[in-house]
Formats: C-alpha cells, sequence, structure tokens
C-alpha cells in the first residue's frame, strides 16, 4: 500500500489485523487449531502427526512471511546494491527446525504443542528433505543464504524448483539403487508460488538483421517459449527480523508455444507438446563429476538464467532510468560456471532490448559479474557444444564469438603471437568437437575470480588459470569455505549448543562465531569434561539406535564412532577407509587374547551417494556391504570392530550422524578436494578429524594447531612427483595383502571387484592408496591411542570445536560482501 495516497484506507486496514501475530502459548494453539480445521482441512478433534505438522507449519509460515514482507519493502525503500546469487543448486534439507530456531520461537511452539498433546521434535521429523542439489556446492549455497539473512545483506537467491530432487539411494544385497525423489508429492509448505510472477523464456530460432530507427540491431526470432513461474522461499536470518528471498523457477507451458500446431488443428499433439515445457525443470541432474553436453541441462540453465535476469531487470528498472546506474545497484554472483550464460544474456538485453553500445554494454558486464569455482581438475570444467548452443540459443552464441573476438584482439596486444597460449585462453575450443568453454567466459568476463581455500586458490593460479591470472593477478581471491552454525551445531545438536552457551554465559556466539574461541579457557575443565562426554554420548545413543532401526546391527556406545559420509568418488578415498578397515579385521583376527584385549573398539560408519553411471564408485559401496557382511558376522570379532553403511545420505541424516561421531575422515588424495565443508560440521560438533593436507583442511590444522589432527598422506605439492615414480613406486606388503584378500575372495564377487582392485594396483593407483597406506595405518594408531586416554581425547575435541570459528559462512560471506560484491548490511528495523 501506498502509505502516502491511501492512508485512510491503509488505517482501517491495520485496525483490522494485529500488526504481528502474536507468539504467547494461547495463541500459538489458536493458530495450530485454525490451520488444522481450515487449511489442513482435518477436524480439530481428530488429526496425526503429519496433519499436525502441516499445520505447524502453516502458522510458522505466516509469521515467516510478516518479516519477509517488511524486508522486501525495507529493501524497495532503501534501494540498496543487492547481490544476485544465482546457483543451480541448493540442498536446503529441513526448513521447520531451522526457521524457528532463527526466529527465535521454538520454545514458545514446543511448548504450545506439548499443551496439545505433541511433541516438537516428532513433528519435525515428518518434513521430508529439500534435495535440490547434489553435493558439497549446493549445501554451501543453502549455508550462505541462511549467513546472507543473518548479516543482514541485501541479496536474493535464484535457483531452479526441480520436481525430482537427487535420486534416494536404495541398497538392495548391497548394490545402489536408484529411485526418483518426487519430493513435491505431499506438497511444500515454504514456498510461496507467485502465479502473477512469470517470465517468457525463448529457445531456438533464427536471428535476423533489421533496422531500428536507421541503426542496425539483432533480431532473434524464437521457436520455442516457455514460462518461467517464481516460486519464492522465505530465508529468515538468526536474530534479526531480515528474510530474504530465494527465488526458484519452475517451467511452464506458454500460451504462446507452438500456436502453429494449433492453429493446424493438431490438437492433441498440441497439448502433449504443451507439457513438455515443464520438463526443463522437472530433473535434477545426478551427476557430481563430469559434464555431458546434454541439451536438456543447457536448456536448465538458459531457462533460470533468463528469468532471473529479467527479474533483476525489472527490479532495477522499477527505480532507475540510466543503465550506467546497474554496476551501482547489481552484483551478480556465478555459483560455478553453471549460471554463467547470464553473461551472454545480459549482453543481449542491453544490445538488443536495451539498445545500449557494445562499449557500454561491455563495460557493465565487467563490473557486475563475479565467478567462483568449486573444482580443481581440467575435466570438471564445463564445455558446451558449439553445435548445441547454436540450435538452441543462436543469439547467446554470436554474442559469445563477439566477446571472444575482442578479447583475443586485446590478448594478442598484450602477449603477442603465442598461439599455444591463445589456443589455450580463447573461449572457443577447437577440435573434433567445437565446444565454448565456460569458464574461460566467466574468468574473462567477471572482475572477481574466487577460489573456495587458500590450497584451491594456489591451485588455480598455478595450474587451472595460470594463463589468464599471468594476465590479471588482480581477478584472483579466495575465499574459504564456511558452514552456517545455526544449523550444524543450533538445530542439529541442541545440547552441545546448551553446554557452549552454558560455559561462554551467552547465546552470542550463534551469531558472533568468533566468541567460540573462549572455549579455549576450559579445555583442561574436569567439570566440563564431564558435560562435553555427556553430550556426545547422547548424541551416539541416537546415533546408535538409528543404526540399529536401519540395519538390525546393535553398537557399543563404548566403541569409537569413525564416520566416512560424503559422495562417493574415487578422489575421496572412501576405498581407502574400507582397505584399513579390512586391514585392522585381519589384524584382530591374527591376534591372540591379550593383544585383543589392547584394541580400541570401532564402528566404522560409512554413507553417501555414487552418481547413477559412475561404476567404480557403485562397486566401492558393494565392497563397503560385503566387507561389513563378513565383519559384523564373525562372532570372534564381536564389538572389536563392526562396519555400517548408511543409505541414502543427506542433509537430515548428516544432522543426526555428524554430532554422534567422535572421529572422521577427510582422505582425498592431496590436491583433489577443492574444499571440502563435511569437515567443518564435524570439527564445530567436538568429531576430531583423520585427514589429508587437502582443500580447507589445511587451514583448520593452523587454527587448531597440528596435535589435535590425525594428518596423514603425501602433500599436494609431492603428489606430482609420486605419480611419476609410477611403476618403480613400492607399496607396502601390508597394502598388497588386503588388495589380495579381495582378490581371492574373502568377501565374494572376486570378479566383481577384480576392476576395482586393477585401478588401485601397479601404475593406475592414480589416487596414490598404496603410497599413501602406511602414513594412512599410523594415523590411526594415533587416533587409537588417543581415544583411551580420554581426557586427551576430550580436550583436543574442546580445542578443535572451540578453533572452528573461522570455518562459520558468516566469516566467508561477510568477505565475500566486503571483497568480492561491495555491499552494505540493510538491516530491516525491528
Ligand atoms: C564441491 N563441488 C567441491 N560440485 O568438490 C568441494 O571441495 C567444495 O567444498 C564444495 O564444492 C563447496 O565449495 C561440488 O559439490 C558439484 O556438486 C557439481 C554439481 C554439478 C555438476 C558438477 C559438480
Amino acid at each position: 500500500l501506498d502509505f502516502g495516497e491511501r492512508k485512510g484506507q491503509a488505517e482501517r486496514m491495520l485496525g483490522l489485523m494485529d500488526v504481528f501475530l502474536k507468539n504467547d502459548p494461547i495463541s500459538l494453539q489458536k493458530d495450530i487449531l485454525h490451520h488444522v480445521e481450515y487449511t489442513v482441512a482435518r477436524s480439530r478433534f481428530s488429526f496425526d502427526d503429519f496433519e499436525a505438522y502441516q499445520a505447524l507449519a502453516h502458522s510458522v509460515r505466516d509469521r515467516l512471511i510478516e518479516r519477509w514482507h517488511d524486508t522486501l519493502i525495507h529493501f524497495k525503500k532503501e534501494d540498496p546494491k543487492r547481490v544476485y546469487f544465482l546457483s543451480l543448486e541448493f540442498l536446503m534439507g529441513r526448513s521447520l527446525s531451522n526457521i524457528v530456531i532463527n526466529l527465535g520461537i521454538r520454545d514458545q511452539f514446543a511448548d504450545a504443542l506439548s499443551q496439545l498433546g505433541f511433541d516438537f521434535e516428532v513433528l519435525a521429523e515428518q518434513e521430508g528433505d529439500a534435495c535440490l542439489g547434489n553435493g558439497g556446492l549446493a549445501r554451501l549455497s543453502a549455508c550462505q543464504m541462511d549467513s546472507l539473512a543473518t548479516l543482514d545483506y541485501p541479496a536474493v537467491g535464484y535457483g531452479l524448483r526441480y520436481q525430482y530432487g537427487l535420486f534416494r539411494q536404495v541398497i538392495v544385497d548391497g548394490f545402489q539403487h536408484e529411485q526418483p525423489d518426487y519430493w513435491l508429492n505431499f506438497g511444500n509448505l515454504w514456498d510461496i508460488e507467485r502465479i502473477h510472477i512469470t517470465y517468457p523464456v525463448k529457445f531456438y530460432g533464427t536471428v535476423t538483421d533489421e533496422f531500428l530507427n536507421g541503426e542496425k540491431c539483432k533480431v532473434w526470432v524464437p521457436g520455442e517459449m516457455v514460462e518461467a513461474v517464481a516460486y519464492d522461499n522465505p530465508i529468515p536470518g538468526y536474530g534479526t527480523r531480515n528474510t530474504i528471498n530465494l527465488r526458484l523457477w519452475a517451467a511452464k507451458p506458454s500460451d504462446q508455444h507452438d500456436m502453429e500446431s494449433f492453429n493446424t488443428g493438431d490438437y492433441v499433439d498440441a497439448v502433449v507438446n504443451r507439457q513438455r515445457a515443464e520438463s526443463i525443470s522437472s530433473i535434477l541432474y545426478p551427476d557430481d563429476r563430469s559434464y555431458q553436453g546434454k541439451e536438456l541441462r543447457l536448456k536448465q540453465q538458459y531457462f533460470f538464467v533468463s528469468a532471473s535476469v529479467q527479474d533483476i531487470f525489472r527490479r532495477f528498472k522499477d527505480t532507475h532510468k540510466k543503465f550506467d546506474e546497474f554496476p551501482e545497484k547489481v552484483a551478480l554472483q556465478l555459483n560455478d560456471t553453471h549460471p554463467s550464460l547470464a553473461i551472454a544474456e545480459v549482453m543481449r538485453v542491453l544490445l538488443d532490448e536495451e539498445h545500449l553500445s557494445w562499449h557500454r554494454a561491455w563495460d557493465i558486464i565487467c563490473k557486475i559479474f563475479s565467478f567462483t569455482t568449486h573444482t580443481v581438475s581440467p575435466e570438471g570444467l564445463e564445455k558446451i557444444p558449439v553445435d548445441l548452443l547454436g540450435n538452441l540459443l543462436p543469439r547467446h552464441l554470436q554474442i559469445i564469438y563477439d566477446i571472444n573476438f575482442n578479447f583475443v584482439e586485446e590478448l594478442k596486444k598484450m602477449i603477442g603471437l603465442d598461439y599455444d597460449r591463445l589456443t589455450r585462453m580463447s573461449i572457443v575450443e577447437e577440435g573434433a568437437v567445437k565446444n565454448i568453454r565456460m569458464a574461460n567466459l566467466s574468468v574473462i568476463c567477471s572482475h572477481t575470480v574466487n577460489g573456495v581455500s587458500r590450497l584451491h586458490s594456489e591451485l588455480l593460479r598455478t595450474k587451472l588459470f595460470k594463463d589468464f591470472y599471468d594476465l590479471w593477478p588482480h581477478k584472483f581471491q579466495y575465499k574459504t569455505n564456511g558452514v552456517t552454525q545455526r544449523r550444524w551445531i543450533v538445530v542439529s545438536n541442541p545440547s552441545l549448543c546448551a553446554l557452549i552457551s552454558k560455559w561462554l554465559g551467552t547465546e552470542a556466539w550463534i551469531r558472533d562465531i568468533d566468541l567460540l574461541i573462549g572455549l579455549r579457557d576450559y579445555a583442561t575443565n574436569a567439570e566440563l569434561h564431564q558435560e562435553w562426554k555427556m553430550v556426545k554420548k547422547v548424541n551416539k545413543i541416537r546415533l546408535a539406535e538409528y543404526i540399529e532401526v536401519m540395519s538390525g546391527l546393535k553398537v557399543s556406545l563404548d566403541a569409537m564412532f569413525d564416520v566416512q559420509t560424503k559422495r562417493i568418488h574415487e578422489y575421496k578415498r572412501q576405498l581407502l577407509n574400507i582397505l584399513g578397515i579390512i586391514h585392522r579385521y585381519d589384524c584382530i583376527k591374527n591376534m591372540d587374547k591379550n593383544d585383543r584385549k589392547k584394541v580400541v573398539p570401532r564402528v566404522c560408519i560409512i554413507g553417501g551417494k555414487a552418481a547413477p553411471g559412475y561404476e567404480i564408485a557403485k562397486k566401492v559401496i558393494k565392497l563397503c556391504h560385503a566387507v561389513a557382511e563378513k565383519i559384523n558376522n564373525d562372532n570372534d570379532i564381536g564389538d572389536l570392530l563392526k562396519l555400517v553403511f548408511i543409505p541414502d545420505y543427506n542433509v537430515s541424516v548428516a544432522e543426526m550422524v555428524i554430532p554422534g561421531a567422535d572421529l572422521s575422515q577427510h582422505l582425498s588424495t592431496a590436491g583433489h578436494e577443492a574444499s571440502g565443508t563435511g569437515s567443518m560440521k564435524f570439527l564445530m560438533n567436538g568429531c576430531l578429524l583423520l585427514a589429508t593436507a587437502d582443500g580447507s583442511t589445511i587451514e583448520m590444522v593452523e587454527e587448531i594447531g597440528q596435535d589435535n589432527v590425525f594428518l596423514f598422506g603425501a602433500k599436494a605439492h609431492e603428489v606430482v612427483a609420486l605419480r611419476k615414480k609410477g611403476p618403480t613406486l613400492k607399496v607396502p606388503l601390508q597394502f598388497s595383502r588386503v588388495v589380495r584378500m579381495i582378490r581371492d575372495g574373502h568377501f565374494g564377487f572376486e570378479d566383481y571387484f577384480k576392476s576395482l582392485c586393477d585401478k588401485i594396483e601397479g601404475t593406475s593407483d592414480y589416487f596414490l592408496l598404496g603410497a599413501d597406506f602406511m602414513s594412512y595405518l599410523e594415523a590411526q594408531a594415533a587416533a587409537d591411542k588417543a581415544f583411551v586416554d580420554e581426557e586427551r581425547w576430550t580436550k583436543m575435541s574442546i580445542l578443535g570445536a572451540a578453533g572452528s570459528g573461522r570455518f562459520s559462512s558468516d566469516r566467508t560471506i561477510q568477505e565475500y560482501a566486503e571483497n568480492t560484491w561491495d555491499i552494505q548490511p540493510c538491516r530491516c528495523p525491528f
């Protein structure tokens, strides 16, 4: 409402409603019952847990929407420079608990519910996960949205509202099977369909030259049109009224879609064709490693980019006339190369629709884009076949060619005719299949290129983007990743949260993570040690119960809970873990009674999904099950060793597993993990790390000290030399022995596992399992030794958590805001 012109009416309307919804127990109970009766449409005298969850979620959502509206109105009034965070993946998990905690109304709701005879935690468990992403990159986006809201930054997230999220992993006889995750089956209460916020998105067609006011201009006549509908997901900050927007686009048929077939009377075909439009946002690509150059994937990328760019232009043009002001109001963050078509799209809009000169448009591009890459390997960089791009987006291909032409001309002036280098740096890759290198496009057009850890950034500067770094050193920065303590301590580990607040004497660390360091003062305090161990025990009980329900296996709480959970990948070396477990099993089997008494009992827990087409990763899962079958049924071993595979690892499973872990493993071959964020969550939860010096781990060790981590393995700079040694590299006998056990069929399926063994023996051991094996076993032995010394272990655990503050996404986001996006907080008044 415009309060100036329609003040009277506004006041009358305000009088009809409470300004804010109330949060006292009676109001909350009334609200919940109201939603049971009128929203869920069940009788308020008879409803089950799921219906209670729905009513509860609606009551929470109402309160969320109030703040969201206030924030949007405040941003509109203040008109600050905004960051637009473009990401094809957001792994949000469950929302309810996170929202009530950030809104500061969890306890009130819990009280209200208990008076109605319900338990908050039980209802929260009713919610399904929103799995609109593959792994680390996607969960990072979710953590960063939480930090953006909490730190009051004017930000908007943009992504795709897939109908099918990441596949569900089902294990049958030890093999992974994938099932579709139709997560919208029971409705999604957290997003708001905005049927009036839609944009047409065009594909295919031709580009013609036309004259407008005597000037030649390009006109794109599309061959297909699809409608993008906005679904808004309010993201509340903690300790602030600010609630920002995550806008996800869904594809709907457009009225102009394929008009031709309606006119030619092909009515049924035309309707079927219209339905095909929806397939653009139907499925998340379940690949966490390679790019397949599929048309649908490219369509998804452009669909979400085009809708987002139209939305950004619409917002800008609401209040601004001159495009020269665009960079003062807009920062566009490319989360990996997946949204990098935005560069060509913004250029196209400025040139063809706003009729700016190339020079002015290019000047704007160079000021607004920043790019973060999450990959280390050249094979991980996205390439799009020129034919595919030219067919789907003919005008964009022209623009990319023009950008490239100008760039190469400039480059020649700077470096001369060094054709090798020019070829490497060109956006266009020549070859049997001509490709567009999306990473080169992103680096050339962004003012800043970020890596996600210090080591990653070094690798970018010296290897992946060396040519570009030599040219533009000032463009290259890094922001070591972080995770949000709201989700990864407050929501997932309430007992630890209460304990930390008690010992620090404040809850302020939930917003100001640097305060965690205060725990160091009590690292040897006996009383804290007692309470700290108690918290771990509570979480281990919860995890042990889950394991029993999932697998029927009873595990001992006295054992060390040793966890490795992440996507299954050769470079992450789950296989090294399994080989280590076989070695441990073999050793115990060969021990006499006395020696067995000294063995530290372990429950080894592995979890993670393999990409559906990734054969070797799937074999690793099967091997894990085969080994578990053998060990867990060996009565002679008893509680000394157990192995559990946790199926369908996702955000909510992680929330339960991480707090219950004593030790967690991060085994990537050094130089292969860009950052790694799982380790940060474990560290915050007082879990010790056994890890290689890779990605962010290096910085974590600096924060908490070498003595508090079990480090092992070759360093990144040694890896290249080790690989060169190849066949002359000696592998330890212990390694050959465990591989032989697999080959000889100790765990069955020897034919099936043969290719797995072949991959790690001789010259083919690319990820250096053999080379790192002894060092790995030594680190494991050191962990055993530390575990039996309870006092030492607890001290290490406290020091780890105390030193984890730097790995909060609040720090990462603040660095982005200050050094990359140049945005200021814009706090909504309470
Ligand atoms: C991950 N990348 C990195 N990619 O592997 C990890 O080291 C880092 O901590 C994390 O990003 C956050 O920076 C990652 O998760 C993907 O999932 C892509 C999804 C789309 C296809 C290509 C991989």
